[in-house]
């Protein structure tokens, strides 16, 4: 081997290496055997000044010098191109076995679960459960209901009415009971409806107040209903909902829409009726009102009051949820405050 091919290939092992990144050599494939500018490529065209004999030995020297050159070249860059494979597949790793990210799920609000609960005793009662609209005419929330004109409940005092040229012909209902009367145009007696639904008055906010609350009315009409049935009726369903111990009872008063009319009360679930702080010491809870239907509501829906008889009762959703959970501010039902809400699972 001629001197000057030997000392190629030491000044070539010599830089091999030194090069120690992808970057470097790239470079030295440039230096050594670049197409245009390599050393290798420059030594070639030397050989065209050599004499024939010089020339065979010298170029068949070269060549495999340059095949050494490349293949060298060659496996470093195959070198670096596998480890920078093996560091991208290491830091795109994924562990598949790892659990998954859970999606936070959320859960009813407790009025919803209340009226879950109490729509299932209903319809296993017979009932058929019926929404309705919460912006009504002054025929359902007053007239059809028997209420008279001076009665405060139509006052603006009492009750929210629309704004601008709607004000006095529209309102946003204070009762359920205006579904009575719904309830009886879709239908023919027999009927049995529960209707549970939001209701708004113009209560100022307390512990027990809130201008926007729910109720749940319940209606029967048949034959021979008396006040007995609506009794026995108010008992089973009280009595599923807090247990078989519960027991109500009735304290007259006065609805236009009824007559008879009573406030119903059940004994205090917390005490079973000896006295608490839950039921103030009385042993019993106000639920709602009740009564037997007005001959006059059934008469707006043309029903014979003298062929039909019935009853409805209307109870406060907000309270009820309040004592079973032991609230003492039900304003707290519409706070949004998901720390609250988030006990009622
Ligand atoms: C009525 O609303 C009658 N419609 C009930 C009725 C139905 C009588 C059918 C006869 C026949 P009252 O105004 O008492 O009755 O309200 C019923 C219940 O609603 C109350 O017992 C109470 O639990 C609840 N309630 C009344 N006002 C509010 C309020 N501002 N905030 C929360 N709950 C209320």
């Amino acid at each position: 081997m001629s001197d000057r091919i030997t000392q190629l290939r030491s000044d070539f092992d010599f830089e091999l290496a030194a090069a120690t990144a992808e970057a470097e050599a790239t470079l030295l494939r440039d230096r050594w055997v670049g197409r245009k500018s390599g050393l290798l490529t420059a030594e070639m065209k030397t050989l065209g000044k050599l004499s024939p004999e010089e020339r065979k030995t010298v170029g068949a020297e070269l060549n495999v010098l340059k095949g050494y050159v490349e293949a060298a070249i060659e496996k470093l860059l195959d070198g670096f191109a596998a480890k920078r494979e093996a560091e991208q597949l290491a830091k795109e790793r994924i562990d598949v076995t790892l659990p998954g990210r859970r999606i936070p799920a959320g859960h009813l609000h407790p009025i919803t679960l209340l009226r879950h609960r109490i729509e299932d005793i209903f319809v296993s009662m017979g009932y058929e459960i019926e929404d309705g609209p919460e912006i009504e005419t002054n025929f359902y929330n007053f007239d059809s209901l028997n209420i008279p004109a001076n009665h405060p409940a139509r006052s603006p005092q009492d009750t929210f009415y629309l704004a601008g040229e709607l004000a006095d012909k529209l309102a946003l209902r204070s009762q359920t009971s205006t579904m009575q009367i719904h309830a009886m145009q879709k239908r023919q007696p027999p009927l049995r409806v529960a209707a549970p639904g939001r209701v708004f008055r113009r209560d100022t906010p307390d512990a027990t107040h809130n201008p926007m609350f729910y109720q749940v009315e319940g209606l029967l009409i048949d034959r021979g209903i008396t006040l007995g049935d609506l009794k026995g009726t108010v008992e089973e369903f009280v009595r599923r909902l807090f247990g078989p111990e519960t027991q109500t009872r009735f304290r007259p008063s006065y609805f236009p829409f009824v007559e008879p009319g009573a406030e119903i009360d059940y004994t205090c679930f917390k005490c079973g009726g000896s006295g608490c702080r839950v039921c103030k010491g009385s042993g019993w809870i106000e639920m709602g009102g009740s009564g037997m239907v007005h001959p006059n509501v059934l008469r707006v829906v043309g029903i014979d009051p003298e062929e039909f008889t019935g009853f409805a009762f209307g109870l406060g959703l907000d309270r009820l949820c309040a004592l079973m959970y032991g609230l003492d501010d039900i304003r707290l039902l519409y706070e949004n405050d998901v720390r609250f809400l988030e006990q009622f699972t």
